[in-house]
């Protein structure tokens, strides 16, 4: 029985608002969750587990209508899936009035049901939101029933208000396989067993690093799952650290270079560090220009000559200042003392 798990889909989430890109990833989300049903039938995948938070906030008649359409593409795969916080269960949701197609099963109750897929011998666990916090564990006594078949939870969760999780005794409670969601994070909780997909795409700049979704299969010898990385777009730090030989249009340069490297496509954290000369000032909103930059943030040091200064401006305010505090206890007394030395020498230049 082969099974793709997905989680935190967040259809209809505008990444990075405000961004030249922002509407790009509103479409890539859909996009990518499109690539994944067709990834589905190619693979002829016989369960297609969506762990919640398929959409980021209440999903429209319409948007239904489209998943809907999109899982009829798949009349072999059985699709099963939960609501999560973001797209929990309000009285009057599109979820409960929506009539699905034949082969999909959402499992809406406020407590864990199963529903049992007879084609593949499967009996999926699980339950949804009816609110958008939920702070007992959900998942803390289901077990499977003991019937034939393979038996899989769909859980969503892991954070103190959302349905705290406990790995071992989901580790341990005789499930062929735990396919968890919420976290964004794609990890591998228990080797086979329990896993957080994570999102399909990276929904904010904090979702750093790969996306994608589970893929897995039970059979005779057992659970056996990988992690398949899928995402249109990775958010990347980018640590760059300059030297004194460096000037802003040296860096342009290797920013230039690194985002070609590592990807256009991918949004980027750049961060400058190191020691520069002292001269020279870095135009970070030139550099956030070079690509898809969501942050640029200048963290380098002026790389002054302590002991030269100390020794040319000997006896003077200059020398005094560097006798009594070049020896910064901390970052934030070492930015202080950068910046009065600045101001120091500046002053001393317009003389
Ligand atoms: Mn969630």
């Amino acid at each position: 029985m082969r099974f793709i798990h997905l989680a935190d889909v967040h259809l209809g989430a505008q990444p990075d608002l405000g961004y030249p890109w922002s509407r790009k990833r509103e479409e890539q989300i859909w996009e990518s969750f499109r690539r994944v049903i067709a990834e589905a039938a190619e693979e002829k995948t016989d369960l297609l587990i969506i762990a919640g938070d398929l959409f980021h906030r209440q999903p429209l008649m319409r948007e239904l209508k489209e998943v809907n359409y999109l899982f009829s593409t798949i009349p072999d795969t059985s699709v099963v899936l939960t609501a999560g916080n973001h797209d929990y269960l309000k009285k009057d949701s599109a979820y409960l009035r929506f009539v699905w197609g034949g082969n999909v099963t959402g499992l809406w109750n406020e407590s864990c049901s199963a529903v049992y897929l007879p084609r593949i011998s499967t009996w999926v666990y699980g339950c949804s939101y009816h609110q958008r916090e939920i702070r007992e564990n959900l998942y803390r006594d289901i077990r499977p029933n003991g019937k034939d078949g393979f038996h899989i939870l769909i859980g969503h969760g892991g954070d103190a208000s959302h349905s705290p999780l406990d790995v071992r005794k989901l580790q341990t409670a005789g499930f062929d396989y735990v396919a968890l969601g919420h976290i964004h994070k794609p990890q591998i909780l228990a080797e086979n067993r329990v896993a957080f997909s994570g999102a399909l795409e990276p929904i904010d700049r904090n979702d750093i690093g790969e996306h994608g979704f589970i893929r897995g299969s039970c059979g005779k010898n057992g659970t056996r799952i990988s992690f398949v990385p899928f995402a249109a777009c990775s958010y990347v730090p980018l640590d760059l650290k300059v030297t004194d030989e460096d000037t802003q249009f040296s860096v342009e340069q290797e920013v230039r270079k690194q985002i070609a490297r590592r990807g256009t496509e991918n949004i980027y954290k750049l961060k400058l560090i190191g020691e520069r000369s002292p001269e020279v000032r870095f135009a970070m909103d030139r550099l956030a220009g070079l690509g898809q930059v969501i942050e640029a943030e200048d963290q380098t040091r002026p790389g002054y000559n302590i002991k030269g200064l100390q020794e040319r401006y000997a006896g003077s305010l200059i020398g005094e200042y560097i006798r009594l505090y070049a020896d910064a206890a901390d970052e934030v007394e070492r930015l202080a003392f950068d910046y009065g030395l600045e101001a120091l020498l500046e002053a001393e230049d317009a003389l």
